[in-house]
């Protein structure tokens, strides 16, 4: 086959266009991940793998420290266990997320929390809260899980002791 000069410009304006969607596309992960933090930092272990390990998957939060949270969080169709979770200034914040049944999602509304939770499996993730971080966030399942789905939520308060600190108030978020 034979090529004429113009089918070749024609050829190299589409290697053009290719490269430049590869390079928009990859500056948007660097962007996303480097500068708004946003990175799927979960690590994932079996739920055997947790009791081998001696970890606590009683639902619920326990202060580990000034600060220091494990929220450990159970989720199954079609409830979050607990619902509602309370953080006094938190500075860190462990999260253990799992599923018996099927695949689920959790979403704190407004941070960067947003994890898969597959049947079987913890997934764990730290969090470290950023100091205007105040009020009420909603959190949900972003997985479809089944019929009761939508009605997987709840809300994570933080209260913070210091009057100085001004952040946003998501109290009126639901
Ligand atoms: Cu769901």
């Amino acid at each position: 086959m034979e090529y004429h000069r113009g089918e070749m410009v024609y050829e190299y304006i589409w290697v053009l266009i290719i490269v430049a969607i590869v390079t928009g596309f990859s500056a948007a992960m660097a962007y996303y991940g480097f500068i708004r933090n946003l990175n799927p930092s979960c690590e994932a272990y079996t739920i055997e793998e947790a009791k081998a390990r001696g970890i606590d998957l009683t639902p619920g939060v326990r202060e580990v420290g000034p600060g220091i949270y494990e929220v450990t969080i159970k989720a199954a169709q079609f409830v979050f266990i607990p619902m509602e979770i309370k953080l006094k200034d938190p500075v860190r914040v462990t999260f253990r997320v799992y599923s018996r049944d099927v695949i689920h999602g959790i979403h704190v509304v407004g941070t960067s929390i947003n994890v898969m939770v597959f049947p079987g499996y913890v997934a764990e993730f730290v969090w470290e809260p950023p100091k205007n971080a105040k009020g009420n966030y909603l959190f949900i399942c972003h997985e479809y899980c089944g019929v009761g789905h939508h009605l997987m939520r709840g809300t994570l308060l933080i209260e913070r002791s210091s009057l100085l600190l001004d952040g946003g108030d998501f109290s009126g978020v639901r």
